[in-house]
């Protein structure tokens, strides 16, 4: 795929619980949350007490589904979960939640936990956006509450997306839900996102294609770069 392909026709994917069918020109890749604070070890992720190592499965196939997408001029999003410096527009239930020692806006080895600006905040230096990519910042788990994302789709004629990223079924599912609300088709494929509870990995992508796609479509990526193809 190159950035002569018709980006209004109609392609087709294999995918479940029936093909998904989509215009490129108004099918958004957005990459959900991939951050050094859940990706790599010191960050709130592995503050939590997981093994940050279970996410990285879905950094080559991200990587080549980013370089499809800006191969053939389509549109390219990523988020951040994070919050201000102040911590003011931090949710104290969302800052004690869990009784953790280490909590969201504690000093650790990526600096502040899933503050912005902060190093452990910032995009993996693997799936970085390049110039002209709109990063939302969100302070929630779903990219549409108290962000910009819906305005800007909906500026640039965005219809449908793919979305890809971590956690399965936290801020990818969340995500898939509002976009669902909004009126948006979303295709999620499986390599692309990933949980640190392989078990509710499966029940996140089963909950998305169930009852006849009730929030979207479950494929793979390289389903969907034969269909680029
Ligand atoms: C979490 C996310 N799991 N991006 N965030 O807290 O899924």
């Amino acid at each position: 795929m190159n950035s002569t392909m018709d980006r209004d026709q109609l392609l087709s994917v294999a995918a479940e619980p029936y093909p998904f069918e989509f215009r490129p020109a108004s099918c958004a890749l957005l990459v959900i949350d991939m951050q050094r604070d859940f990706l790599e070890p010191g960050g709130f992720g592995a503050a939590l007490g997981n093994d940050v190592s279970l996410l990285r499965s879905t950094i080559a196939p991200i990587g080549q589904l980013l370089a499809a997408w800006r191969a053939a001029g389509l549109m390219v999003l990523h988020t951040r979960e994070g919050h201000r410096a102040d911590l003011s527009d931090l949710p104290p239930a969302k800052r004690v939640r869990g009784r953790f020692k280490t909590r969201i806006g504690d000093a650790g080895p990526m600096g502040h936990i899933l503050v912005r600006g902060e190093p452990g905040h910032d995009i993996i230096p693997e799936l970085y956006p390049v110039a002209g990519e709109p990063v939302i910042d969100k302070p929630g788990k779903g990219a549409f509450w108290a962000t910009d994302l819906h305005a800007i789709l909906h500026h640039r004629g965005i219809r449908q997306l793919v979305v890809c990223g971590v956690t399965t079924e936290v801020c990818v599912n969340t995500t898939v839900r509002e976009a669902n609300d909004r009126g948006y088709d979303c295709l999620v494929p499986e390599d692309c996102v990933a949980s640190y509870m392989p078990e509710l990995h499966r029940a996140g992508l089963a909950m998305i294609k169930a009852q006849g796609g009730i929030f979207g479509w479950v494929s793979h990526s390289q389903r969907l770069l034969q269909a680029l193809a």
